[in-house]
């Protein structure tokens, strides 16, 4: 397969869509809706909702390339037993984990607001991985799941800049995969988070990975 160059801070990065993989984590109605578990602490979820667009010309473009295309959602089980008690009893929130909200029970599998917004939803043939903890590597088969597709770079997206998608790329860097951020996929709740999470990824000659933005990633793959 013909590589593709993205460019990208620090560098340009050339991937061969076959070996690369993009991920879009916990795009979410608990995180992107109001009533869900975003907004238990005080937050504005509106803040979030930038990314759907870039995400979706991602995900649009992905799906004509060879590409593993991989969705998250963060959730626990109904009974909370996988959810670790300083999780769920931290912060004063409107709700905890596990409560009743106006989608269901917040952060809990198969509860409305644990569903993946429907402008992302994952086709058939998409693995959905459900991780109970913020890296989508902790405690899932994430890893399996590339390493049998001979996975090497990854792509990701999603929510929030500097919790699940950080500590995913963290994760992945250590596993020894290049990671490759587009900015304006991702959103945070707290913006100035979200920039500097963005500068701490490709700092120190890209320490966690690169970053770029969805017009550029489009523009290699077009
Ligand atoms: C959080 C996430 N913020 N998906 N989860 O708790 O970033």
């Amino acid at each position: 397969m013909p590589l593709r160059t993205i460019d990208a801070e620090p560098t340009p990065i050339s991937v061969d869509p076959a070996r690369t993989a993009l991920i879009l984590i916990d795009m979410q109605r608990d995180f992107l809706e109001p009533g869900g578990f975003g907004e238990t602490p005080g937050n504005d979820v509106g803040l979030l909702r930038v990314a759907i667009g870039p995400c979706r010309a991602l995900l649009e473009t992905a799906r004509r390339q060879p590409m593993l295309i991989i969705h998250t959602r963060e959730g626990h089980r109904p009974d909370l037993s996988d959810a670790p008690p300083a999780k769920v009893s931290r912060g004063n929130p409107s709700l905890r984990i596990g409560e009743q909200g106006p989608m269901g029970r917040v952060l809990v599998r198969g509860e409305p607001g644990h569903d993946i917004i429907e402008q992302l939803a994952p086709l058939p043939g998409e693995p959905v991985v459900d991780k109970p903890g913020k890296g989508a590597f902790h405690a899932t088969d994430l890893h399996a799941l590339l390493h049998n597709r001979g996975i090497a770079d990854l792509i990701l997206c999603g929510v929030t800049t500097e919790v699940c998608v950080h500590t995913t790329v963290r994760e992945a860097n250590d596993r020894g995969y290049r990671c490759i951020v587009p900015g304006d996929c991702c959103a945070s709740y707290i913006p100035e988070f979200h920039a500097m999470g963005l500068r701490m990824i490709a700092a120190q000659g890209g320490i966690f990975g690169w970053v770029t933005d969805s017009a550029r990633v489009l523009a290699a793959f077009g």
